[in-house]
C-alpha cells in the first residue's frame, strides 16, 4: 500500500515536469564540430522540437540528428521550406539529415501541418563565432 503510494507520488511529480518543461521558451543549441569535419546537432522530437533553434555556421556541412522519441503522426516528416528539405522520420528512431548550409540566414523546419516549429541560424562565415557562445542560454539538451 505504501508502495503504491510512493509511486504515485513519484509519478505525478514525472508527470508536473513535463508539463513544466512544455511551457519553457524555446532552447538554443550551437551546432557542434565533429571528428569528420561536421557540425553536428542533435533535435528530439516530443510534442515539439528540443531545441527549438539550432545555430550553425554557413558553408560547413552539418549534420542534424533527428530523435523522433513518440508516435505521433503530425512528426512523420521534417521540412525545411527555404531549403527544400523533406524528410520522414521514423518513430523511435534517429535520423539523420545532411547538407550544407551554404547562405547565411534563419531558416524554418516543421512538421507536415506546422505545428511542431523550430530554426536553423546559420551564421555568416565571416563573423566570429564567440559572442553568439557567450549569449547562448543552454548549452545542453533536454
Ligand atoms: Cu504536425
Amino acid at each position: 500500500m505504501l508502495i503504491s503510494i510512493v509511486f504515485v507520488v513519484v509519478g505525478l511529480v514525472i508527470a508536473g515536469g513535463v508539463l513544466a518543461s512544455h511551457r519553457l521558451p524555446a532552447k538554443h543549441a550551437d551546432a557542434a564540430p565533429s571528428a569528420d569535419g561536421f557540425q553536428e546537432a542533435t533535435i528530439s522530437i516530443n510534442g515539439r522540437y528540443r531545441p527549438g533553434v539550432i545555430k550553425v555556421r554557413q558553408g560547413v556541412p552539418l549534420r542534424l540528428r533527428f530523435l523522433r522519441e513518440e508516435d505521433n503522426p503530425c512528426s512523420e516528416r521534417v521540412i525545411f521550406s527555404g531549403l527544400g528539405i523533406d524528410r520522414r522520420l521514423p518513430a523511435f528512431h534517429e535520423t539523420t539529415v545532411e547538407f550544407v548550409p551554404t547562405t547565411a540566414g534563419t531558416y524554418l523546419f516543421t512538421c507536415q501541418l506546422g505545428m511542431y516549429r523550430g530554426e536553423l541560424v546559420v551564421t555568416p562565415a565571416n563573423r566570429s563565432h564567440g559572442k553568439e557562445r557567450e549569449r547562448k542560454e543552454v548549452t545542453s539538451l533536454g
